[in-house]
């Protein structure tokens, strides 16, 4: 994971007068380290739930779980896209998306499980939900979203950090990181539109597979 102190490190390197560097990195460095330990604290609380689900139920509702912060870059960006200055007040009440994870399940069924029982801890603050799962983007992207507030207890403070919890099954990531390479390489290719007809199609397919393997593992828990 990318920390604000690994920015600092190499800006204070390049730097005339390292101490005035430091003095003014260090709010974002400590938003950052917000946000940081929120991510630990959600990672944990979707550990625990597999792990009890588990023994409960014999098998587990995700299979992996990727965590990270917002590249400070990226920040910047989505900062100027959004036409804010760049203070720290500013980048904590407009993004929602610095700190985030991505919860990776074999089933549909599993995501709308896991986010239940996420979002009903009595920490935690849903924010807000997009359900893309039931309501695909019209390229064919599905995840469930949720923005949560979880509460971080530092020495002398409690305080509620946003995170974005996407939820996905393994054939959605897989196709969502195709996708991802066409967003980003769509200026230099020559038909981009027919590798979005494509991916839409394959989307479908998708669908329908994560829905069948799900039929026949119901069928075999049966
Ligand atoms: P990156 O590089 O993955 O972080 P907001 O973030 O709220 O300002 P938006 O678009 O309303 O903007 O949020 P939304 O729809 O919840 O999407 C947020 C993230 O979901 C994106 O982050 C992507 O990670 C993912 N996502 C959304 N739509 C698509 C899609 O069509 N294809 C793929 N592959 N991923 C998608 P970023 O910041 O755009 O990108």
């Amino acid at each position: 994971m990318d920390t604000a102190t690994d920015i600092s490190v190499e800006l204070l390197m390049n730097s005339e007068n390292p101490e005035e560097v430091l003095r003014n990195m260090q709010p974002f460095i400590n938003l950052m380290m917000y946000y940081e330990c929120a991510l630990m604290e959600i990672e944990t609380k979707l550990k625990v739930l597999n792990t009890e689900f588990a023994l409960r139920n014999n098998r587990n509702p995700f299979e992996s779980i990727k965590c990270r912060l917002k590249k400070p870059i990226s920040i910047v960006e989505k900062m100027r896209k959004k036409k804010l200055d760049m203070t720290i007040d500013n980048i904590e009440n407009n993004l929602t998306d610095i700190a985030g994870i991505r919860v990776i399940c074999s089933f549909p069924e599993d995501i709308y499980i896991l986010s239940e029982l996420l979002s009903k801890q009595d920490d935690i603050n849903v924010v807000c939900v997009k359900d893309y799962i039931r309501n695909p983007k019209p390229n064919g992207y599905r995840s469930l979203h949720l923005i949560v507030e979880v509460p971080i207890f530092l020495s002398d403070e409690k305080r509620y950090m946003k995170v974005e919890v996407q939820f996905r099954t393994i054939a959605m990531d897989f196709w969502a990181s195709l996708d991802h390479k066409l967003k980003y390489k769509k200026d230099n290719l020559k038909h981009p539109e027919i590798i979005a007809q494509e991916l839409k199609k394959c989307a479908d397919t998708i669908t329908a597979m994560d829905y069948k393997m799900q039929e026949i593992r119901n069928m075999l828990e049966e």
